[in-house]
Formats: C-alpha cells, structure tokens, sequence
C-alpha cells in the first residue's frame, strides 16, 4: 500500500526520479520539509552547501549549461529570492535550464504581505519560462513533471516554482510520475531541400552557430556539414564551447571585441546560415552585421524555438529545429556541385592572427598571461570568466575546443566566473579548470570560495587587479573623456585572503613571473584539491587587448573637436 509522504518528501523523491544528483542552496525556514527529505537521499542527492543564493542560482545555471539539463536551487522566501535573481536572469538571458524552488507562505496568509511574502509570478515573470506555485501537496509531481519539460524544451531557460508551507507539511498519498523526457525537433525534408538550394545559390555564405545544449557529437557534425559546403564558422558572442576552433573552418568570435576581418566577413556575406543563436546585440554589435528588421545578407535561421524566428529578423528562410537534432540532419548533406573552401581558409588564417599575443604597456601584460594560460592548459580545460575587459584576454587567445570548455555567461553577469569554477570542479571533474576574475568582478561572489574549501575543490582563480571597474573606465573616457571619477576602489590583498579559506596565494606584478606561479598553482590544485589564486597586478591604462585608456581618450577628445 502506498504511504502518505508529505511535500518535502514527495517532491524530493521525484526530483531524484528526475535524475538530480545534486542541487545548490541555502537554507532558510520555509522549506524545512524539503531540506529534511534529504536524509532519504543521502549518498544519490548532494546538497551543495552555498554562502549567499546569488551564487547558489549562478552554479545552478552553470550547472544547466554543462549537462542540459535543469540545474537545481533552493532558496528563501523574499529575501533568499531577490538574492537568487541574478541567476535566474542569467539562465534566461543564457537560454539555460534550471529550476529554482522557493518558500512561500502558507495559503492561509497569502496577499497579506505576510513575513517576506512576495508574489514570484509578478516577480519574475519577465525572467523565467514559466513561474508557478504548487498549492496542493497532492499535485508536486505534476508541477515538477511540467517543469522539467518547460526548462529544456525549446528555447530552453528557468522556471520558478514557489512552495508554501501547506503544501510542504502537508501530507497526501500520491503515486511519483516517471522521468522527464527530452524532445528533440528534426528539420523537416522541404527544410532541408530548401537550405540546400539557398546554399548553392551564396556566393559568400557564413554559418555563425550559438545557442546551448550542443554535444560533442553535434559539434562534429556541424564541422563534417561546415566543409561538405565550404562555410568558414563563427561563434556567437561568449559561445565559445559551441564549435572547434582548432577546425580549419574556424573564422572567430563575432561580438564586442571581435576581429575587424571577421566583422567584414558577416557585413559581406550574402547567406547567413544561423544555427542555435538568438542573434542577440552583442553577436550582431548592436545589431549593425546584421540590421533589423530586415539583414541585407540572406538570413536562414535555425533555432529550437518557433517564437524566436522572426522576432528580431525577418529570415529569408527558418527552420525550426534543435541543435543537435539539426547537426544530425544536415552531416548527410552533400553539395550538388564541387565547393571552394578557400574563403573558409582565408577567414581561419585571418583568426589564427588574432592568437598572436598584441603588445601591451607596462611591466605585466595581460596578453602574455591569457596566451601562456591558453597553451599551457590542455584542451580539456575549461576556462571561466564573469563580465569585465579581463574577460576579453582568454577569450581572444584561447581555442576553444567544444562543449564543458567555457563557461561565460553571454548577458554579461559580474561575478559569474568563481560560482561557475566550482561547478566545472563538481560535474566534470576530469577537466582542469581555471577562472578568470577581474578584480571587481570576483568581490561579487568571493564568498563562494567557502564552497570551494568545503567540498575541497581543486581550482586555479586568477584575478586581475588594476584597482577599478576597468570596462566602465572605458566607457567613461569614450563618452566623458578625462571626467574620471567614482570607479576606482582600494582592493584587500587577495592572495592573503586566499590564504583564510586554506588555499594558495601568490602575487604577480611582472609577466615573467606568472608561468612559474601558474605551474605551483595548477600543481597546489591538482595534488591538495583546494583553491589556488593567483593576483595579477597590473596598469589599468591596458584596458583591452591592442588598446589603452589613453588612446581612447585621446580619441573621444578629437572626436570632440579638442
Ligand atoms: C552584476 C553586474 N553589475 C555591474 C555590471 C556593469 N559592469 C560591467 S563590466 C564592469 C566592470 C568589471 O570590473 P572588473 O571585474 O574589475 O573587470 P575590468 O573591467 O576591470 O577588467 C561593470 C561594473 C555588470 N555587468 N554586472
Ligand atoms: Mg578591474
């Protein structure tokens, strides 16, 4: 005979049916139910302990990113919430699944404003796929079964489900339901046939790919499809993971800080064949590659989502489709007449210029560190970053070699880079794993570094210390030259707070000495299983990779008529 379980009990039984092994939280009083299931777990669900929810939501999301699938976080009502926010934003601008439980009051006192009652549907209904609130015990596993669906299909993102106290302490006897399934949408024949005659028709075609959830194998497929049709590729904005750049079909990362080649190259193109990517402002540079509403290239967009086709760009052709189930599709496309390759060639020896480091001033250049780094590291690593110029250094010298490589989240989030390191550590800990932080940026989160000692997480931090929030600094100079004010801030020493959490700190100020402390880092790492950190200071004039504070002064006041 079936027992009577209470919420906490049926909705953590079905989250393991679903396949959770670990989820991240932090604690609060109204879901005690659900933390105290746990025990039924142990052993198959790991609770990841964390310190403030903001980073608890960003290693849920990071967590989306890495397996596909819904990355799982428990939080407090109103304040617990608004602390997840960032997170959930994240996953939804990042087309990430992920599910974030919150407490709710008890229906009894619900729309009183009761202790830090918040309604999450007007909340965060312009951040999540779905948000709901499960009022009866008895109908856990049917909001849970939806969720798991609404996350990863389609456009994947969040959901929020919220969780009052009735229906947590409450009791009902209710059968669990089976394991979410994934769907997958295939391109339709007359897609295909149509894409065909497009592609043979382009003079000057560019497949630019982005998006999430793509797998190794469809990465391959999509090179196979890449050279049967002579298309250089290009990743969108931060989707580094997304395609080998090692390929020699390889044409670079399109969005701010890319290369002035590549950005020709789409301006020019005739046929844009975009797979999995939104084509957001940053991919497009403010949407000037390609114009809205109407490109000057050819748009054929592929993308998982029916609503997204068309929202920004009205397409010459659209397919919808998954990524993965539309590599599968197009690996046995073969062109009807021979192909040229040699502008996929030119685009990918036009990139593999860009990966030689560019001169910077001063004693320490951040270029030298981000290619050394780059080489160094094998080609399972994965690299991590939040947002900030620092950000652009590993991106530009690194080769990304496909999916579990990078984690960067494409809306620009601060702080994202140490949350993201300990989740790389914890889902797939054969890769090594490196952040890079900026010195803003990594203050954000730095309390996750507890996480990192907790579960004894072997990670490199390298955080870049030139006193001030650098990317706005050059903004500032661009738009208010010589104005300089509110930006800098007085830095702890971070390699002695390091040293608090039982890692290890090192200090760097001239780039000859950052090989050997990169070497005792990845060594302390690897062999303690604990937090290595690396501070690297250095003169904010070097602002981005070939560029200075001073030149873009000195720009804007000319511009000005100065
Ligand atoms: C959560 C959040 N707050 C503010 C911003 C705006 N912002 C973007 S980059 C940046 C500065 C980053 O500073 P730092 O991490 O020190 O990197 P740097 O630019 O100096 O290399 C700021 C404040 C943001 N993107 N995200
Ligand atoms: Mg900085």
């Amino acid at each position: 005979m079936m027992a009577t379980r209470n919420g906490g009990q049926i909705l953590m039984q079905q989250l393991r049916i679903h396949g959770v092994r670990r989820l991240f939280m932090v604690a609060g009083e109204s879901f005690l139910p659900c933390i105290d299931a746990l025990n039924e777990h142990v052993g198959v669900i790991q609770p990841i302990v964390c310190r403030h929810e903001g980073s608890a939501a960003y290693m849920a999301e990071a967590h989306g990113k890495l397996t596909a699938t819904p990355g799982i976080c428990f939080v407090t009502r109103g304040p617990g919430a608004s602390n997840a926010a960032i997170g959930l934003h994240t996953a939804f601008q990042d087309s990430t699944p992920l599910i974030l439980f919150v407490g709710q009051v008890g229906n009894r006192f619900q729309d009183r404003e009761a202790f830090q009652e918040l309604d999450y549907r007007r909340v965060f209904g312009q951040m999540s796929k779905w948000v709901a609130q499960i009022d009866q015990t008895e109908r856990i596993p049917e909001y849970l079964s939806r969720a798991f669906h609404v996350a990863t299909s389609g456009r994947p993102g969040p959901v929020v489900l919220a969780l009052p106290e009735n229906t947590l302490w409450g009791r009902a006897m209710v059968a669990d339901l089976p394991p979410w399934r994934r769907t997958q949408i295939a391109p339709g024949s007359d897609d295909l046939r149509r894409l065909k005659g497009m592609l043979a028709q382009a003079q000057r075609p560019l497949m630019l790919v982005g998006g999430s959830g793509w797998t190794a194998a469809a990465m391959g497929q999509m090179a196979r499809f890449a050279h049967a049709f002579g298309l250089p590729v290009a990743v969108a904005w931060r989707r580094l993971e997304c395609y080998d750049q090692a390929d020699e079909h390889f044409a670079g990362h399109a969005g701010w800080g890319m290369h002035a080649a590549l950005a020709e190259r789409i301006r020019a193109a005739d046929v844009i064949l975009a797979v999995g990517t939104r084509l957001g402002e940053a991919t497009t540079l403010g949407y000037t590659l390609l114009e809205s509403p109407l490109p000057r290239q050819r748009l054929i967009h592929v993308y998982p989502d029916a609503d997204e086709i068309g929202r920004v760009y009205a397409p010459a052709q659209g397919i919808v489709a998954s990524v993965n189930a539309f590599a599968q599709a197009v690996q046995a496309l073969s062109p009807d007449k021979p192909v040229d390759a040699a502008a996929a060639h030119a685009a990918h020896a036009q990139y593999l210029d860009t990966l030689t480091p560019l001169p910077a001033p001063g004693p320490l250049s951040l270029d030298a560190i981000a290619a050394h780094v780059a080489q160094t590291l094998p080609a399972s690593a994965c690299i991590t970053v939040g947002a900030g110029n620092y950000a652009l250094y590993p991106h530009r010298y690194r080769q990304f070699r496909g999916p579990g490589t990078s984690l960067a989240p494409t809306v620009g989030a601060m702080g994202y880079g140490l949350p993201a390191a300990i989740v790389s550590r914890l889902t797939q800990p054969e890769r090594e794993v490196v952040c890079f932080a900026g010195d803003g940026c990594f203050q954000m989160t730095q309390e996750a570094l507890g996480v990192a000692l907790q579960y004894a997480l072997g990670i490199v931090i390298l955080v870049f210390n030139n006193g001030t929030w650098g990317t706005i600094r050059a903004h500032q100079e661009r738009e208010f030259p010589g104005r300089n004010i509110a930006l800098d801030f007085v830095n702890p020493q971070f390699a002695r707070l390091i040293e608090a959490y039982e890692g290890l700190g090192q200090r760097v100020v001239r780039s000859e000495d950052f090989a050997p402390a990169f070497a005792r880092a990845r060594a302390f790492a690897r062999e303690q299983q604990r937090p290595a950190l690396i501070e690297i200071c250095y003169d904010p004039d070097g602002i981005a990779p070939g560029e200075t504070l001073q030149d873009i002064r000195a720009r804007a006041l000319a511009a000005q008529g100065g």
